[in-house]
């Protein structure tokens, strides 16, 4: 037999990149090669069978009674009545508005489709949104505004191979999507992030440079590098006469930031940034690139948007062998806004508020268009609706470990306590998990059937190696079944490929058309991007290359001008906190901080200080730190970093408890997008109150896991 037929290929279940995997039989992870790997993987992935079998792993429904009393075990008929059972009485008594549903952009398109659908349909709610909001909104928002579509990258992965130069803002790719470097070898890089990351060192050594500006006030950089492009000569003129609109109104205010005024804000300096203008413009194939860095901020759609405005006006988008792209982020951070789950939105990525949209997702979900609710309240806005007057009281949680991961943790804490009712489905046990009234344990990514849409807008097959455990359910077959214990009308199939294949009618026509891609397709092994509408169409690899998206094909340049973050420093918070990711974990860490591996890199959480601001504020590498901003205190230890700024810190955002990295950041919005402001807070620095930094909870089920065995398909 050859090794093929006994080994499945699927994609690693964490970030966007979706690198290629083989899992053999017995459920061991190995590295497949694919276009976006190159046959490479991070530690993350090659570490990811560890919660297949993990002791720690949920294998049976649990419930308690009351929020003080333990989880007891419970059979899945139960755990579903139960939940369906307040969920009507909360809806008979408080209207259907009351029970919300928040999902996630790791979620398969099958599971997105599906929730977006039993929000609307089955429970009736307009309350539904997802982790997305805290991810790729604002760039999808500022995407959405210049080029009338929002695809993370325009072009496949494989069209930076042979760049010369690429600008990376706010993305730290080298930790957050390792084997993504492999594309940008050839590339000169210009790295642009107020830390010396891993990223920017390569950047350096590459030739290129590493901006570090002061976190949020990327806007003006944009700004002060337009003005450059403009006053030194390399206006594309050609382009933006041909494929723009808008430049003037856009050039109005970049020409009152010469670059030597933007420095005075930013803090890079007016040379460099007339370096990087002319090292883009004379280089023949050439790339931007935003990620979270340019994005988490209460402005973060006008700062992508001066970077798509410098992008146009040196005429990179839709260009052969250039471009501008926005890396995205969760493992179907793309697929995940395009089906449904946010909270404006229907399947097609169509806007929920179109009678056009309305009527077409109505007919595919057979109900009256009428029934279909409206807009409900964004992430940020829906969590801090829980259990307050006019509120949802009740909250299904599918893919997300919000106590850790939205800004202002200790707010979400209280808003998650005064729900009637909170379910979790999860795989672990993570800290909004333990919260909950009824905790329903799903199949992981090598036990469950799907698709994911990577960051470069292609959708690949999940596919299943292994059985799940006995009394594990796919996230499918708990909608489906909860959907049924509703009485709810329309159909809620928990077979990936029925729902996939209605997914596909019900994206007919949007932007985000589907229609074309099948099982079949993909699994022949054809490369399919979106927009793909029609059986014999071949997909859509590269955007933008005759026309953009908006109806007179035009990008529009949308004039944006600097605003300060919402909070600035003062006597009582004089620094700056930034938050991010390193390598070994992953988002909340519900998932690695329970691999022993990754654990043992980044046992704990860290505050980045420069050891000259350690010195001012009474500390030492290695001792603990309280990090106290207007809202909460994060305690961390200190690990002093002489690249970094002096008038900035930096918290990873992995872990719970007194360390998350969300007790003092700020939920300001951004008035667009919605997206929090999880990258610039005020704080002070402080020698730790407390001894020690919070241990691990060990959760409710820490018992061995049998797998069924077998391929199980
Ligand atoms: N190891 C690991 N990899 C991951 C993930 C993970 O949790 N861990 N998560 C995945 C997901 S969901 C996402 S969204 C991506 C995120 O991928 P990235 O966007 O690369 O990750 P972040 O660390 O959030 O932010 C990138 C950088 O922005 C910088 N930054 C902070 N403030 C500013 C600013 O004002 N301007 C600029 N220019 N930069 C700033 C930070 O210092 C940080 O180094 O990673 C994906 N991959
Ligand atoms: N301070 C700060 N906060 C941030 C960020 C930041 O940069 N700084 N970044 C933000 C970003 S970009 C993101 S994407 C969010 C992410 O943060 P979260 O939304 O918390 O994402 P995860 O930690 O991936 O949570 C996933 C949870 O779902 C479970 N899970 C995994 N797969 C599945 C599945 O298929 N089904 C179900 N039902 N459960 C599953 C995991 O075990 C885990 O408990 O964090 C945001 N928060
Ligand atoms: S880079 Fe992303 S997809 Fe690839 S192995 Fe690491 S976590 Fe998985
Ligand atoms: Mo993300």
């Amino acid at each position: 037999m050859r090794p093929d037929d006994i080994r499945t290929a699927t994609h690693c279940p964490y970030c966007a990149l979706q690198c290629g995997q083989w899992i053999g039989p017995s459920g061991a992870v190995d590295a497949r090669d694919f276009p976006t790997n190159a046959g490479g993987m991070c530690q993350k992935g090659w570490t990811s069978a560890a919660l297949l079998t993990h002791p720690q792993r949920l294998t049976s429904p649990l419930v308690r009674d009351s929020r003080t009393a333990g989880f007891r075990e419970t059979g899945w008929d139960d755990a579903l009545g139960r939940v369906a059972g307040r969920l009507a009485a909360l809806r008979a008594e408080h209207g259907p508005d009351s029970v919300a549903v928040f999902g996630a952009g790791g979620l398969t398109n099958e599971k997105a489709y599906l929730l977006g659908k039993f929000a609307r349909v089955a429970l009736g709610t307009s309350q539904i949104d997802y982790n997305g909001r805290f991810c790729m909104s604002s760039a999808a928002a500022a995407g959405n505004r210049a080029f009338g579509i929002d695809r993370g990258l325009p072009f496949p992965v494989t069209d930076l191979d042979d760049a010369e130069l690429i600008v990376l803002a706010g993305a730290n790719v080298a930790e957050t999507m390792p084997p993504l470097m492999s594309h940008l070898s050839t590339a000169r890089l210009v790295v642009i992030d107020p830390r010396r990351t891993p990223t920017a060192e390569r950047a350096i050594a590459s030739g290129g440079l590493h901006l570090a500006p002061r976190p949020g006030t990327d806007l003006v950089l944009a700004l002060g590098m337009l003005h450059a492009a403009v006053v030194d000569g390399h206006l594309d003129l050609a382009y933006v006469d041909d494929r723009t609109s808008g430049f003037d109104d856009a050039w109005r205010i970049a020409s009152q930031w010469w670059p030597e005024r933007a420095e005075r804000v930013c803090g890079v300096s007016a040379a460099d940034m007339r370096t990087v203008v002319r090292l883009l413009a004379t280089s023949s194939r050439r790339y931007v690139l935003t990620a979270r860095g340019a994005e988490q901020h209460a402005h973060g759609v006008d700062t992508v948007t001066a970077w798509i405005n410098l992008s146009l006006a040196l005429g990179l988008p839709g260009r052969p062998g250039s471009g501008f792209g926005t890396i995205t982020g969760q493992g179907n951070g793309q697929g995940g806004r395009e089906h449904g789950q946010k909270s404006d939105q229907l399947p097609g990525y169509r806007r929920i508020d179109d009678p056009a949209a309305r009527a077409h997702v109505g007919a595919v979900w057979g109900v009256d268009p009428d029934s279909i609710p409206g807009p409900g309240r964004s992430a940020v806005e829906l969590l801090d609706s829980l259990g307050r007057p006019g509120g949802p009281k009740a909250l299904l949680v599918f893919g997300s470990n919000v106590l850790v991961s939205a800004p202002d943790a200790r707010a979400v804490a209280d808003r998650l306590d005064a729900l009637d009712l909170l379910v979790v489905a999860d795989v672990v046990p993570g800290e909004t998990a333990m919260r909950a009234d009824v905790l329903l344990p799903v199949a992981q990514w090598a036990e469950e059937e799907g698709t994911m849409t990577n960051l470069e807008g292609r959708v690949l097959r999940r596919r299943r190696a292994l059985a799940p455990p006995p009394g594990v359910r796919t996230d499918l077959e708990v909608i489906s079944g909860l959907a049924a214990a509703l009485d709810a009308p329309g159909e809620f199939p928990a077979d990936p490929q029925l729902v996939f294949d209605e997914l596909r009618r019900a994206s007919s026509g949007g932007i985000a058309d589907y229609t074309g891609v099948s099982y079949a397709r993909l699994d022949a092994g054809e490369a399919l991007h979106w927009p793909c509408p029609a059986e014999d169409h071949p997909g859509t690899p590269r955007l933008f290359a005759d026309r953009f998206a908006h109806a007179d094909g035009r990008a529009r340049m949308v004039p944006v001008d600097h605003v300060e973050p919402d909070e600035d420093v003062d006597a009582g918070y004089p620094l700056l906190v930034t938050t991010g990711r390193v390598l070994a974990h992953y988002q909340s860490g519900a998932q690695t901080r329970r691999v022993a591996e990754l654990a043992a890199v980044d046992p704990e959480v860290f505050v980045e200080v420069h050891p000259d601001t350690a010195a001012r504020h009474g500390l030492a590498d290695g001792e603990l730190a309280d990090v106290t901003s207007r809202r909460g205190t994060t305690t961390a230890r200190v690990r002093c970093v002489p690249t970094l700024r002096t008038d900035t810190v930096f918290l990873p955002f992995h872990f719970g408890g007194a360390g998350a990295a969300n007790n003092v950041t700020n939920p300001a919005l951004d008035p667009v997008s919605r997206m929090p402001e999880f990258k610039v807070a005020a704080v002070r620095l402080a020698p730790a109150t407390t001894g020690s930094t919070p241990g691990e909870d060990a959760g409710p089920a820490a018992k061995p896991v049998a797998h069924a065995g077998g391929s199980g398909v």
